[in-house]
């Protein structure tokens, strides 16, 4: 079997400190949660951004500040930049990240009630521009898909010309108005992907770590971190984003799987090396 990626998506857009005083705001506490999740085994930073006081942004000032800070410590690490950015932004301001020099992005497959009144809009003519960007910025998407319905959606695009393979899913299971994250959940959208296509998973809240056993165990990879749980256990909350990744790191070992460093992640993944 693959050895193991594990994405660590460390600060997202919608957590906040009130949740966890660990999750990251400023430019050092994210490099500071960055560390420690590469240093736990992770071999990719899921990168949302923020303002001092916690506001998600998308601006490129802000992006280009962050992925400097981590570059500087962490030299090897693949950043993959949100172009998600948070309900409500404009697809230009989501877009602002693809004008930086990086490997990897976000590309979100569909549109999604996100809790309470919240619609996470990704109309197909979105998701194509979005695509079209990274083609033509030699951006690698990750595919966002939250449910069965926006694998379709991205196979179909990927028909039309709007991505290119080799494709490379993220299963985010147990948001609130998507599909849910159950063992049986992910079989279905397994069973759903092309066999050449590589997947990972995101389990939110209480879902993550039966998921990442369950990806572990089928040869697909793990995204942990605080955009999707604040938990290492029931009650317990993670002093770091590392402590997350490093229970992954614990659970691939006792099913046999290795860990992916950054440059065999890129090789998986069909990336040029660095
Ligand atoms: N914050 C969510 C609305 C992504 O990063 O591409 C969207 C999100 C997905 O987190
Ligand atoms: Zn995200």
């Amino acid at each position: 079997m693959e050895k193991l990626i594990i994405t660590a998506a460390i600060c997202g857009a919608e957590v906040l400190k009130e949740h966890n005083p660990a999750v990251p705001y400023t430019v050092a506490e994210i490099v500071r949660e960055a560390k420690s999740a590469y240093d736990a085994g992770a071999s990719i930073i899921h990168l949302h951004v923020r303002y001092d006081d916690g506001t998600p942004t998308q601006d490129k000032a802000r992006f280009k500040e962050c992925i400097d800070a981590i570059k500087n410590v962490i030299p090897d690490i693949i950043i993959m930049p949100s172009t998600g950015g948070a309900v409500g932004m404009t697809n230009d301001e989501r877009l602002q990240p693809t004008e930086l020099d990086i490997e990897m992005a976000t590309l979100d497959c569909g549109t999604c009630n996100f809790g309470g009144d919240d619609v996470f809009t990704n109309t197909e003519n979105t998701i194509k521009y979005f695509g079209q960007r990274m083609i033509e910025r030699g951006i690698k998407p990750e595919l966002e898909v939250f449910d069965k319905s926006m694998i379709e959606m991205a196979l179909r695009l990927h028909k039309k010309g709007f991505i290119n393979k080799p494709l490379h899913f993220d299963f985010v299971m147990g948001v609130n108005g998507g599909i849910g994250g159950d063992l049986r959940d992910f079989v279905f959208m397994r069973g759903s992907i092309p066999a050449d296509a590589t997947y990972t998973v995101a389990g939110i809240g209480r879902y993550e770590f039966p998921l990442a056993v369950a990806s572990i165990i089928d040869g697909g990879h793990v995204r942990v971190g605080f955009e999707d749980n604040v938990y290492l256990e029931k009650g317990v909350l993670a002093k770091s984003n590392g402590e997350l990744v490093a229970k992954v790191v614990r659970l691939a070992k006792e099913f046999g799987r290795e860990i992916a460093n950054p440059a065999e992640a890129r090789q998986i993944l069909g990336m040029k090396p660095l």
